[in-house]
């Protein structure tokens, strides 16, 4: 940290605002830029944290499209969503924004009229993909097709989830519309490009990304492989009716890009945060915003996802360097993925740990699972968080080490002096105590100033080990001077012992704020020792002699085994019902092996009516039906629920695989199942006769 700095202004990256939050968020950005923040702030820094809902851009527009609603209704709906979770999770952000804002419309604008003024954009006319039958222009997510690289046959215009390849739209072999299906047709369309390979060779770009030597490995690599493979330009406006309008002439029907607007929300955030009332501007040695961005005193944090490192490190620097006013991001934190029980994170999937379902099924433990999830962080490579991990790291950490050790000291103290903090008489004489409490003071003040260079370093997985350190080395002291035993026999060095844990706890609630913030809060009321700050962490002396202790509560229940089945259960219905509802998305190209007519006529495919159709409580996708077979009625659970509303299947007539074995899908049993014909291009259609015909009719 250089020494001209004296602000930090810290960014967690805006989410799109079409889902509610899980674990992987959470691991990957939000409170690792909390901890961070709280760290800063605890050792006396001047400190602003932004985040805020990211609503533009395609990912918006397709949720609208999936729920047949409109993208400022989807906003609307996950904004509030969003920003309560994080705030639930202790995620302390000063100011939390919406680029749908006035403020941010009105910043983004200037600043794209601002580059566009000096001449900084390359107008192009392009050819791009334009999709008939719906009448627009395709977003790069809006085009699939065939990998060039690998293959893979769902490749997305911009790029390839399996090889990871970046593609353009017009490298992708078949492309096809996700809006239609259609094949979309090449359009001539004019918009304003970054010149990225030309930035990239001025002096002060140069300049810039010498601070990647400093920056965490992954991002320095992904970084300047990108540099040296060159820069392409890349458009900053687009054809698309969601978004920020662009603000020339010649720019009807266009918006920014997504990835131009975004970043400018961290700005526009910033500005409406120093503008409002909030009681945290007090703190501020200057609400004037310009400080804070256009201020070499400041320094720039951006906690981002791996997804996101080209956007943070080098696109959005160049928007802030060729507009000249501003500073460049002193580091980019990002982390890498979060995996969930051996598979991807997934919202369609549904193969997440929601952060609000978490919050009924373990109220009040938030700080569990903030302590877990910055034990596993993916600070270096991808991690993977099971529901088995989860309760080992609580039990034998948190409630094993941390949580016991308080609760003997403040139980022993409780009995032995009424709940009073000890007057120490005499200083401790056996060799045997005295090398243990030289070993204990050693082993904290370690961990103490290895806890604050992990802090500084953004090593948070480290820095939160350190802090389990310290409570396991007074869990030592405790084990080498048995005070319980000692009682009997030596009630003055007992006073000596106890008191030096309770200064332990107390460093305890010190060192948890950055992590743990709301069993920082209860320790410190346990301890009758509120408004300790981080510099007392090297203190000998952080509660007196004399302080009337509080009641000792249990800092962390348990976890056990009924609650991680209860979840496991959860997930194993999920990959069931993803496997059974997974529309037949077998490319179209690719045939499955030979079956023998045997094989074939083990099915009894029957035609069933449709009598009765509803959603299914919690599950996006299923329908529960109930089809008559003409010799009997079924309760048919079917994935459709994305493609039919029920009333529109009543009355139908379906095909229906009638000898398939009943299952049971989130506690219903489903007994059959109707044939579907599904592209990948999320149509699906039942199959029926053609004609009328009676219920139970055979299908052969
Ligand atoms: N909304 C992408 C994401 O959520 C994007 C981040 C914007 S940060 C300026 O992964
Ligand atoms: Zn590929």
């Amino acid at each position: 940290m250089s020494n001209k700095i004296k602000r930090y202004l810290v960014t967690a990256a805006l989410p799109y605002a079409n889902g509610p939050v899980h674990i992987g968020h959470l691991a990957g950005c939000y409170l690792p830029a909390d901890i961070y923040v709280r760290y800063l702030k605890a050792i006396g820094k001047e400190v602003v944290f932004i985040c805020g809902s990211d609503e533009h851009g395609v990912p918006i527009t397709i949720k609208a499209k999936k729920e047949g609603i409109t993208p400022q209704q989807v906003v609307d709906k996950y904004d509030g969503i969003m920003k309560n979770a994080f705030k639930e999770f202790g995620i302390n952000f000063s100011y939390y924004g919406r680029t749908s804002s006035k403020t941010h419309h009105e910043t983004a604008q200037g600043f794209f009229r601002n580059l566009y003024d000096k001449g900084v954009f390359k107008e192009e006319v392009t050819k791009q993909y334009y999709d008939e039958e719906a009448k627009q222009f395709l977003a790069d997510r809006y085009i699939t097709g065939t990998c060039p690289r690998c293959g893979n046959p769902g490749a997305y215009g911009d790029q390839c989830e399996k090889c990871g390849t970046a593609l353009s739209p017009t490298d992708l072999i078949n492309p096809k519309s996700a809006l239609s299906g259609a094949v979309p047709v090449l359009k001539e369309t004019k918009n304003w490009f970054l010149p990225m390979g030309e930035i990239q060779q001025t002096p002060a770009f140069q300049e810039y990304i010498k601070r990647f030597e400093d920056w965490k490995s992954n991002i320095k690599g992904q970084c300047n492989s990108w540099l040296t493979e060159g820069l392409q330009s890349r458009a900053m406006t687009r054809d698309l009716d969601w978004g920020v309008p662009v603000p020339v002439e010649g720019a009807d029907g266009k918006v920014l890009y997504v990835w131009f607007d975004a970043p400018i929300g961290y700005i526009s955030a910033t500005k409406e945060y120093l503008a409002g009332n909030n009681e945290s501007l007090n703190a501020l040695s200057t609400t004037n915003w310009q400080d804070w961005w256009q201020n070499e005193e400041t320094s720039l944090v951006h906690f981002i996802g791996k997804d996101n490192i080209v956007f943070h490190a080098i696109i959005f620097p160049m928007m802030l360097l060729t507009h000249g006013q501003y500073i460049l991001p002193s580091n980019v934190p990002a982390n890498e993925f979060l995996n969930l029980e051996g598979d991807k994170i997934s919202t369609s999937r549904n193969w997440a740990v929601w952060l609000h379902e978490y919050l009924v099924d373990f109220p009040n433990r938030q700080d569990e699972l903030r302590y877990v999830l910055t034990s596993i962080a993916p600070e270096t490579k991808d991690s993977e968080f099971t529901w088995k991990d989860y309760q080992t790291r609580v039990n034998s950490e948190l409630v094993s080490i941390f949580g016991n050790f308080v609760n003997r000291v403040l139980v022993l103290c409780d009995k032995y002096y009424a709940g009073l903090v000890p007057t120490v008489n005499a200083v401790l004489s056996d060799p045997k105590l005295v090398a243990a409490q030289v070993a204990c003071k050693e082993s904290v003040a370690k961990s103490i100033a290895a806890l604050n260079e992990n802090l500084q370093a953004i090593k948070l997985r480290d820095a939160q080990a350190e802090f389990i350190n310290i409570a396991r080395a007074g869990n030592k002291y405790l084990a080498d001077t048995e005070p319980w035993k000692l009682v009997k026999t030596d009630e003055e060095s007992v006073k000596q012992i106890l008191f030096d844990a309770l200064q332990i706890c107390a460093k305890l609630s010190v060192a948890a704020q950055p992590f743990l913030p709301h069993t920082s809060a209860n320790l410190a009321n346990m301890l009758n020792a509120q408004g300790l700050v981080w510099s007392q962490l090297t203190d000998a002396v952080l509660v007196q002699p004399g302080t009337q202790l509080g009641k000792a509560e249990i800092l962390y229940k348990q976890v056990e085994d009924e609650e991680i089945n209860k979840q496991l259960l959860r997930l194993e219905e999920i990959k069931k019902s993803n496997s059974e509802q997974a529309p037949v998305t077998k490319t179209l190209n690719e045939v499955k092996p030979h079956i023998s007519y045997e094989d074939f006529d083990k099915l009894d495919l029957r035609v069933g009516k449709v009598i009765e159709a509803e959603k299914v409580p919690k599950a996006d996708k299923l329908l529960k039906l109930t089809v008559d077979l003409g010799f009997e009625q079924r309760t048919i659970l079917s994935g459709i629920a994305e493609y039919y509303k029920p009333e529109e299947l009543i009355g139908k007539l379906v095909t229906v695989v009638a000898n398939l074995a009943p299952r049971k899908i989130r506690g219903i049993e489903s007994q059959g199942m109707l044939l579907m014909a599904g592209n990948d291009f999320g149509k699906l259609y039942s199959v029926g006769p053609e004609q009328e015909i009676e219920p139970g009719s055979a299908v052969k």
